[in-house]
């Protein structure tokens, strides 16, 4: 194989797999994040080690509306914000708090709370821009973090 040839096939590998993180975006409307500690698995991402949601980085813009779905058989999980992170913190950033539901925008901060099988959050509006990093109270060391970047 040639040079070129292989350089190309390196490039529509990165056009496919956007560099391995699964990313979505949307320009409005309704964004549902999985959530499945059994499904997804780690995978490395510009915060750190995301796993437990999908996509791992959700890419939306300001006024969308999100939600996350427990998509496990196994209760529970949280949603969580880590308040101000840039990367993932090492050890959990959360309280006991994060069990109940509470915050309905992004910037305002926000917890599913604990989330049964098969249960969704309440609707969280992505009110500013900027990076948003949140886990799950039970797993954060699984790891289960994942981010939403608002543009
Ligand atoms: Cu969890």
């Amino acid at each position: 194989m040639t040079r070129q040839f292989i350089a190309s096939i390196a490039l529509l590998l990165a056009a496919c797999t956007n560099g391995g993180i699964p990313t979505s975006y949307s320009s409005g409307g309704g964004v549902t994040i999985d959530i499945s500690l059994s499904n997804f698995g780690p995978s490395q991402t510009p915060y750190g080690q995301s796993g437990g949601f999908r996509p791992a980085i959700t890419t939306v813009s300001v006024g969308t509306q999100l939600h996350f779905t427990n998509t496990d058989n196994f209760c529970c999980h949280t949603a969580t914000l880590i308040p101000g992170a840039s990367s993932f913190p090492n050890g959990s950033p959360f309280t006991q708090k994060a069990t109940q539901q509470s915050g309905s925008t992004l910037s305002g901060g926000f917890s599913s709370g604990a989330l049964q099988p098969s249960a969704s959050s309440q609707t969280i509006t992505a009110d500013q821009p900027g990076t948003y990093l949140y886990g799950c109270f039970f797993h954060y060391a699984a790891p289960m973090r994942a981010a939403i970047v608002v543009q």
